[in-house]
């Protein structure tokens, strides 16, 4: 355990062929790099590093709703909560295992959740963010996502495919219903849109970089894209102006239609495969 940004407690992973760093405020991995390669996840040099604020950047997760709510914090309160570290590993394939808990006091209403966040970290960077309803009577219901900002090295010559034919609310328009129909998404403008009942993994195409980012997922049916573009990045205090050129936002989750409701007892469990290659 060491001081990260901001004097917030941070852990530093190094693997033979990756480094990376989590913050325990939001279990927030902020860093995750192959050796010889660019850092695979963008982080705002604005970020801010204060106890209860959000880090832009890296892998904020979001439970236990997603977006904004009134008098609550946008994106729910997992984020911003100090996670407890409660297990280290190498396992025989030289990966680091870190599993991390919320403590329940962080919800005002009174938990009956458990949250459990399990990253694995190696040739790829895996996250699994597990939920369990503690309630012996009452279904607990939420969303969640693993909001991943990739680092990209020029959103001009980046192309996302693998949400073709798939449906989704363009946030940008307000919440109008519509398909996709490129193979291939080119960001010419701000893009905010919840692809809704899709389990495809999704592939970020950096000819800048020559890299191609794979975002593999399971137990989620929800895919958001977004990038802030130059309006919306000049109204963000903890983004740079231009830093919407090297970033993409990915986000694998359970969102908007795709709610998660579990009975008594019950768990989920959402999982995401991060990993590159040259392109
Ligand atoms: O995931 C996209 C989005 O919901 C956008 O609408 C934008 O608000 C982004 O999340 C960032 O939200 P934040 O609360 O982190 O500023």
């Amino acid at each position: 355990m060491m001081k990260g940004q901001g004097g917030l407690p941070m852990v530093r992973v190094e693997t033979a062929v990756s480094t990376a760093e989590i913050h325990l405020q939001g279990a927030h991995v902020t860093h995750f790099q192959k050796a010889g390669e660019a850092p695979l996840l963008f982080l705002s040099k604005e970020s801010k590093f204060a106890e209860g604020t959000a880090i832009r950047g890296g892998i904020p997760i979001i439970f236990p709703w997603f977006g904004a709510k009134a008098g609550a914090p946008s994106h729910g309160f997992a984020r911003v909560g100090v996670w407890d570290l409660i297990g280290a590993e190498v396992n025989s394939g030289g990966e680091t295992r870190l599993r991390f808990i919320l403590p329940n006091g962080i919800d005002p209403n009174g938990a009956e959740w458990g949250l459990d966040y399990v990253v694995t970290v190696g040739e790829a960077l895996q996250l699994e963010l597990i939920v369990t309803n503690t309630s012996r009577q009452r279904d607990f219901t939420f969303e969640n996502c693993l909001h991943t900002y990739f680092s990209v090295g020029d959103i001009h010559s980046t192309a996302i495919a693998g949400l073709s034919g798939v449906k989704y609310r363009d946030k940008v328009e307000n919440f109008a219903e519509k398909t996709e129909t490129n193979p291939a998404i080119l960001i010419t403008s701000e893009v905010d849109r919840v692809y809704m009942d899709t389990t495809a993994a999704v592939e970020i195409r950096d000819q800048r970089l020559r890299r191609k980012i794979v975002v593999e997922k399971s137990g989620s049916a929800s895919t958001v894209v977004w990038n802030p573009w130059i309006e919306k990045a000049k109204q963000l205090s903890d983004f740079g102006d231009d830093e919407y050129q090297q970033m993409v936002c990915v986000e694998s989750g359970n969102v908007g239609k795709n709610w998660i409701t579990l009975k008594p007892g019950e768990s989920s469990s959402l999982k995401v495969k991060l990993r590159s290659a040259a392109l």
